[in-house]
């Protein structure tokens, strides 16, 4: 017999329960999948492994599924609920993959150190704006910016505040901004995503303090003593609302999206859109382009449109 994983739910007890007795046809509430088995949580708070058949190994966190169960506190999944969003990315072979269900937030983490980048930025807004949760913007580690850092960071900062994105600046390790960060996920289901290192699991420690999750060390030269997260896990915040961790990235591949899907994923470029002279017009060099137009007045940033670009350029031939 499997024993269930301890995974702390923020709930007071903080504990894994006992299963409750045996019955069939149950739902629940995807908070881990380790492959061939995922975490599930029933409606009293209970916790069960579950076994995953083949043809449903792409649940993820924050799926509602039907399952049975077998003995007290194990199960086999049976169907996964439709999804209202999904966060996904393609692999190094261009198949997409689903790592999370069901968010309202999108939380991309960023900090002065490891360096940020604001095409992988850019990469995760637009993700957010297709799938149709909410983009935030998390600056954490605020007690290393020197002034150098500042400055770059700051331009690209009022660049995604400029165009109606939420900026959240703050310090895990001081415990800076984290009432704010808190008050942004009530009710509400997110998930922390980014490059690893920039203290993804640092936030999700100050917000649930007493799940006391390993966090990595960055300076850490030997490699030893890193705890780099491995798995995406679901949280239950005390105040309502779930919080997803996930483990960093280096990169995050969009799937195979159209151009125009993508233009539609750069919010400011919207109101330019369908105003080309040509009506396929994927804003790369053909003549009388609202977008670059708007670019040259300064409605648009080239910056943006260069990412972009770099996108559509990116996508398998298929994609246009
Ligand atoms: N100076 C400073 N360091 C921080 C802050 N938050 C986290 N760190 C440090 O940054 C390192 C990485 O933190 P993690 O929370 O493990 O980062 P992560 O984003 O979860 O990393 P992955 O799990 O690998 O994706 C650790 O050494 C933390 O102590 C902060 O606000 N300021
Ligand atoms: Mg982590
Ligand atoms: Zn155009």
């Amino acid at each position: 017999m499997t024993a269930v994983t301890p995974v702390a739910t923020g709930k007071p007890d903080g504990r894994a329960r006992a299963g409750a007795s045996p019955s069939s046809g149950r739902n629940g509430l995807v908070l881990v999948n380790y492959g061939t088995s995922v975490l599930v949580e029933d409606d009293a708070g209970c916790l069960y492994r579950c076994v995953v058949r083949r043809n449903l190994w792409h649940i993820v966190s924050g799926d509602r599924v039907a399952w049975e169960s077998v003995g007290t506190q194990e199960g086999i999944i049976k169907a996964v609920e439709p999804r209202h969003t999904v966060l996904q990315r393609a692999d190094s072979a261009n198949r997409t993959r689903a790592l999370a269900a069901n968010i309202d937030q999108i939380l991309i983490v960023a900090a002065p150190q490891p360096a940020h980048d604001a095409f992988l930025i850019d990469r995760y807004l637009v993700a957010a704006e297709l799938t149709g949760a909410t983009p935030l913007v998390v600056i954490n580690k605020s007690d290393l910016l020197d002034p150098q850092v500042a400055d770059t960071l700051t331009d690209n900062l009022q660049e995604y505040a400029s165009i109606g994105y939420v900026i959240l600046l703050m310090s895990a390790r001081e415990n800076n901004g984290i009432d704010m960060l808190a008050q942004a996920l009530v009710n509400r289901t997110s998930i922390l995503v980014g490059q690893s290192g920039v203290g993804k699991s640092s936030l999700i420690n100050r917000l649930l303090p007493e799940l006391d999750i390993q966090i990595g060390k960055l300076s850490d030269a030997s490699g030893q003593g890193r705890h780099t997260t491995t798995t995406t896990t679901l949280y239950h915040l005390p105040q309502g609302g779930e919080l997803i961790d996930s483990p960093g990235v280096r990169d995050f591949r969009l799937g195979e999206t159209a151009p125009a899907d993508l233009a539609r994923g750069f919010r400011e470029f919207r109101p330019y859109l369908g105003m080309c002279r040509f009506q396929d017009c994927r804003h790369l060099s053909e003549p009388d382009c609202a977008v670059k137009e708007a670019m040259r007045k300064g409605a648009v940033s080239e910056r943006r449109l260069a990412s972009y670009r770099q996108l559509v350029n990116g996508m398998p031939a298929t994609g246009s």
